[in-house]
């Protein structure tokens, strides 16, 4: 299984579009396996087609139950779905809900479908750490739109961002006011308002209220954010908003944004790669983690500070580059 044939053999079926082996690259990604990166270089030059869609808002929204139907009506117009729902569980218990296949159990038996629950293991922000990584899977096994639901916590709401293309803010009734979702910091990221539960009370009063926020800061002059009302229980409202994601899809493709998005996320990857490729290289080796500990009792000794203490060692570490380089 962990042989490199057994990999290559593993990605061609995923090509070939089996789901097994999709499902078994995502756990090697999610694990973190030594093979990930040959995996994921190899996925890469079938990847960059499919939209990624983010929904995102507070806990018990009803991000999931609307990821289903609007999944449903996407399927009606022919596009095959990837689903990626984050779960907030605890770093102990390590493993995604069920909880979220039983909730969308009409889409998962589709073929058209796909669908990942990932748990965030406690990284920081809505996001496990290889949802996009994951995501790239999903793009590679050919899916034309991604949906990734996450939960609105504070900071992690830019990670959403940075992570997709369009992204669907969930808000109920009781949410409370536009105003103080304005500063949980949804303004700036929704593309797409949708006032879920609207089967209760209070939902025009919300959905009016967020407007007015929203009149106030004309952000994006390209694209005007609807803010629609649903009930995913009574079954209405999604159509609505999934032509509204249909509308905003040909806007930031239009735009160029989708490229441009594509760009900046190459480049942050290729930091992100280099920074932990540096670290790895930097902490594996045993004569600078006893300078780190030597520097550390100066510290706290009081003869030395961090940032002279930083200065020292990123200079011990070029003259050791360089002294390498000129042998
Ligand atoms: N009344 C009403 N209840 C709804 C509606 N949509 C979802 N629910 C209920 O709200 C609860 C939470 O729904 P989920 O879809 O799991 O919400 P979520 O935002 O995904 O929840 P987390 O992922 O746990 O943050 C469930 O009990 C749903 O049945 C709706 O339109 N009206
Ligand atoms: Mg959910």
């Amino acid at each position: 299984m962990q042989k490199k044939e057994a990999i290559d053999n593993l990605i061609n079926r995923l090509f070939s579009g089996d789901r097994l082996a999709a499902a078994r690259i995502m756990t090697l990604i999610e694990n973190q396996s030594r093979h990930g990166a040959s995996i994921l270089s190899k996925l890469h030059p079938k990847t960059g087609r499919s939209y990624r869609l983010g929904i995102t808002g507070p806990p018990g929204a009803g991000k999931s139950s609307l990821v289903e139907k609007l999944a449903l009506e996407a399927r009606k117009s022919n596009f095959s779905v990837g689903i990626i729902a984050v779960d907030p569980s605890s770093p102990f218990s390590g493993g995604a809900f069920l909880g979220d296949r039983i909730r969308m159990q009409n889409v998962t038996q589709d073929s058209g479908v796909f669908m990942r629950s990932m748990a965030t293991r406690g990284s920081l922000g809505g996001l496990a750490r290889t949802t996009q990584e994951v995501a790239d899977v999903l793009d590679a096994f050919g899916k034309d739109l991604i949906f990734i639901e996450t939960v609105g916590v504070g900071q992690s709401e830019l990670d959403v961002v940075n992570a997709v293309d369009t992204t669907v803010v969930v808000l109920v009734p009781e949410s409370g006011g536009g105003i103080q979702a304005m500063k949980a910091g949804l303004m700036e990221i929704a593309n797409i308002f949708a006032v879920n539960k609207s089967d209760r009370p209070g939902s025009m009063e919300l959905a009016s209220e967020v407007e007015e926020v929203l009149n106030l800061n004309p952000e994006n002059k390209n694209w005007r954010v609807p803010v629609t009302r649903c009930s995913c229980l009574e079954g209405w409202g999604y159509e609505e908003i999934f032509k509204e994601i249909l509308a905003h899809r040909e806007q930031v493709i239009s735009s160029g944004i989708f490229k441009e998005k594509r760009l900046l996320q190459a480049e942050e990857k290729i930091k992100e790669l280099v920074k932990a490729s540096f670290e790895e290289e930097i902490w594996g080796n045993l004569e600078n983690r006893k300078t780190l500990k030597k520097m550390a009792g100066q510290i706290s000794e009081g003869k030395l500070d961090p940032f002279t203490a930083a200065g020292k060692f990123i200079s011990k570490i070029k003259f050791s580059a360089e002294k390498k380089g000129s042998e």
